[in-house]
């Protein structure tokens, strides 16, 4: 579509200066033999042309996210030369779950790349001598077949340089393109690239880099150890992982954005896929202004928007009452259940005016308000090697205890009399066997039970979704917190129990 306005413009130039009925194909071949001229009726004639670069030729600086370079404030178009070198590495996904990941810069999402509208870009793309695989780049701000792919396909150890000039300016994608493409994509090979207006954009005190991607490992969610990439699931649209810059806690925790109450932000939000739309929102904010699809308009004061895969938007707000607001896929089961979760951690004075205060924090997030489950990972460690003591399932047990069981049994196992029975020093619970014990988690339970006194006739539901290590840490925390009996459970047992499946319906206890 560009190109052809492009080519279309091109036409028009010859039209006036020779009334040319010549197709637009065969008006570009004068145009090229006066290299000179040419350029110089282009640059009038072809929006966001500039003309050629002036000055010295200007290294980008690279943004690492979810860091964004700094603006351009510049007034000239230049020459800007860009180095991105691709690199396969081993990082982690989640705790204690490591994935290999292609990458654009060392990092998933890939560097972010900044420069401005009339620039010409000789970009530089080194392929790392360590890499297994070929690697190219698709700009979704060049105007060009492939977005620049056709240029820079690099084998491992090599280098190639093409060069383009941005002239549209716009937040876009930029990902790796080479076969099979989704693999490369699903893989973590997706960044940004701001091509900023003449005028640069309204300042602000905040800018800072997102993006999703979904990912499909063999093992489960968040079980444990190298997982590697799954193509049935991936070609299904079944992503086990959906994730903000690539890693679970990626934005959580110590990795947390953050701002001041009163201070402006603006999030470059892209989503690299390779399947999935994103309903980005950020609970308890509402965006000032979205520039949508990452184009020129914006619509104003927006709760949840749009982002398609292979798109990108801007969103800018201000942050108002101190808090942890929360970034999510509104898909919400990737967020609360897949990873797609950040925190941008706001300090400041209260504004009971505008909110009266309370945190919801683990209402909403379970254990993931908790700073990282370490714990969880070090329990996961262990057990791989065989080590893992009681202690260390216990405190693994009692993270995934706040994230899973809390909600109803209350953070102390008192639970909600009436509702949801007690776990503290609980008559019903001492007296199961282990299989039955492990049963619950694993096939939830329904039916009159009385506990410490108190009659409950309701439905806890299974908990499929637990590992075997995670279901025996949970259960190993239960039985030795609050008063109870103590004991261990292990994930052996859990294995055994899982694979008897559920007891018989209707059996009539
Ligand atoms: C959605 C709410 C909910 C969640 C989440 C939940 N439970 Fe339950 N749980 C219940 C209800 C309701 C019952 C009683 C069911 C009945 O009446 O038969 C129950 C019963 C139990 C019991 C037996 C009764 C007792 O008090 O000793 C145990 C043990 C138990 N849950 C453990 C867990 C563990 C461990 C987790 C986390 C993995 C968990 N529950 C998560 C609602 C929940
Ligand atoms: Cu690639």
């Amino acid at each position: 579509m560009k190109l052809l306005t492009t080519i279309l413009s091109f036409g028009c130039v010859l039209a006036l200066a020779a009334c040319s009925g010549k197709p637009a194909g065969d008006a570009a071949t004068p145009a090229a033999a006066g290299q000179t001229q040419a350029s110089a009726s282009q640059a009038s004639t072809t929006p966001g042309d500039f003309g050629p670069p002036q000055g010295e030729p200007i290294h980008a600086v690279l943004g690492v996210p979810p860091n964004v370079p700094p603006p351009i404030n510049r007034n000239y178009p230049a020459k800007v030369i860009v180095d991105l070198e691709v690199i396969e590495k081993d990082m982690e996904i989640s705790e204690g779950v490591t994935y290999t990941y292609w990458t654009f810069g060392g990092t998933t999402p890939g560097s972010f790349i900044r420069v401005r509208q009339g620039d010409t870009v000789e970009f530089h793309l080194k392929n790392s001598p360590t890499s297994k695989m070929p690697h190219n780049i698709d700009l979704h701000g060049v105007t060009g077949p492939g977005g620049g792919a056709a240029s820079s396909f690099t084998a491992p150890g090599h280098e190639s340089q093409f060069t383009f000039k941005a002239l549209n300016p716009g937040i876009f994608v930029y990902h790796c393109a080479t076969a099979p493409v989704g693999m490369h994509i699903g893989n973590g090979m997706y960044g940004l690239i701001l091509i900023e207006p003449p005028e640069g954009l309204p300042k602000v005190d905040h800018e800072y880099y997102i993006m999703q991607g979904d990912f499909y490992t063999t093992g489960k969610y968040r079980e444990k150890g190298h997982q590697p990439f799954d193509m049935d699931k991936a070609i299904d649209e079944h992503p086990t992982y959906v994730l903000f810059n690539g890693h679970e806690g990626s934005l959580t925790g110590d990795n947390a954005l953050t701002a001041k109450v009163g201070e402006s932000v603006r999030l470059f939000v892209g989503n690299g896929g390779p399947n999935l739309v994103s309903s980005f929102h950020v609970i308890g904010a509402i965006f000032d202004k979205v520039y949508y699809e990452g184009g020129k308009h914006a619509q104003e004061n927006v709760q949840t928007t749009l982002i398609p895969a292979g798109g990108a938007m801007m969103a800018e707000f201000h942050v108002r009452v101190p808090g942890s607001y929360v970034l999510v896929d509104h898909s919400i089961f990737r967020a609360f259940n897949k990873g797609a979760l950040g925190i941008l951690k706001v300090d400041g004075p209260e504004n009971k005016a505008i909110y009266s205060g309370k945190e919801v924090d683990a209402v909403y997030l379970g254990d993931r308000a908790e700073p990282n489950l370490q714990a969880v990972a070090v329990a996961a460690q262990a057990h791989a090697t065989g080590t893992l003591s009681k202690d260390e399932q216990i405190a693994a047990g009692k993270q995934l205890f706040t994230g899973t069981c809390s909600v109803c049994h209350q953070a102390n196992g008192e639970g909600l009399e009436g509702v949801f029975p007690p776990l503290a020093k609980s008559d019903f619970l001492a007296k199961l066997s282990k299989e039955d014990l492990i049963g619950i988690p694993l096939h939830g339970h329904t039916g009159k039970i009385t506990v410490n006194g108190k009659d409950y006739d309701s439905v806890m539901p299974p908990m499929g979704q637990l590992t075997d290590d995670e279901v025996a840490n949970i259960l190993t925390f239960v039985l030795n917190s609050w008063g109870n009996p103590g004991g261990q459970i292990s994930k052996e047992e859990v294995a055994k129990v899982r694979a008897a499946g559920p007891p018989a319906p209707a059996a009539g206890h």
